[in-house]
């Protein structure tokens, strides 16, 4: 068994195209289990450090407005976790590859993804790439209370009166 969790953002053009539920019922077909889930409005800071390794391409800044959702006046995304036996390597197959011209046609990408006149990819979906990348986009969006298993190590600290877990 090699048991991985990947974080899932549905993008702001897959909540105002309303495919949630599609989404989420192709994500489904993995038997995965959904860990974590909360509707995010994504502050420029988050934005930017979820994808700080794209920070020198020239569409960093469509791509930032993109994920705040100021592209489709959705200004949140929906964040997921799924865990179990290869979850990376099943969500990233469904959702099929970056650029939604090139993604398979049944894959969720190429079912709902587009490219702008403006050049920018509007994929639907965020699966990360790599358990590396996934445990510090995991660490990103989520607190450890939020999360319903234990995925990675954390401790308790105290916040005035009462007792808040945080990564390690
Ligand atoms: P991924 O989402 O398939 O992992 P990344 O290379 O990590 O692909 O890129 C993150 C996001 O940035 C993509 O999902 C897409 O929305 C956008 N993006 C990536 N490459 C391009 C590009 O060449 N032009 C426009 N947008 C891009
Ligand atoms: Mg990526």
């Amino acid at each position: 068994m090699n048991n991985s969790a990947a974080l899932i953002l549905i993008k702001p053009d897959g909540l105002k195209k309303s495919l949630t539920g599609n989404v989420l019922a192709r994500l489904s077909e993995t038997k995965l289990e959904i860990v974590a889930a909360r509707m995010v409005r994504v502050s420029k800071k988050l934005a930017e450090e979820h994808y700080q390794s794209l920070s020198d391409k020239p569409f960093f800044k469509a791509l930032v407005q993109y994920i705040q959702g100021e592209l489709h006046d959705r200004r949140k995304v929906m964040a997921l976790v799924y865990w179990g036996e290869d979850a990376i390597r099943k969500c990233r197959n469904l959702a099929g590859a970056t650029n939604p011209e090139e993604a398979e046609p049944t894959s969720i990408r190429g079912s709902y993804g587009r490219i702008t006149t403006g050049g920018i990819y509007e994929n639907v979906i965020h699966v990360s790439s790599d358990e590396t990348e996934a445990e510090r986009e995991i660490k990103l969006w989520f607190t450890p209370d939020e999360i319903i298993v234990d995925l990675y190590p954390s401790k308790e600290i105290k916040e005035g009166e009462k007792k808040v877990k945080v990564w390690k």
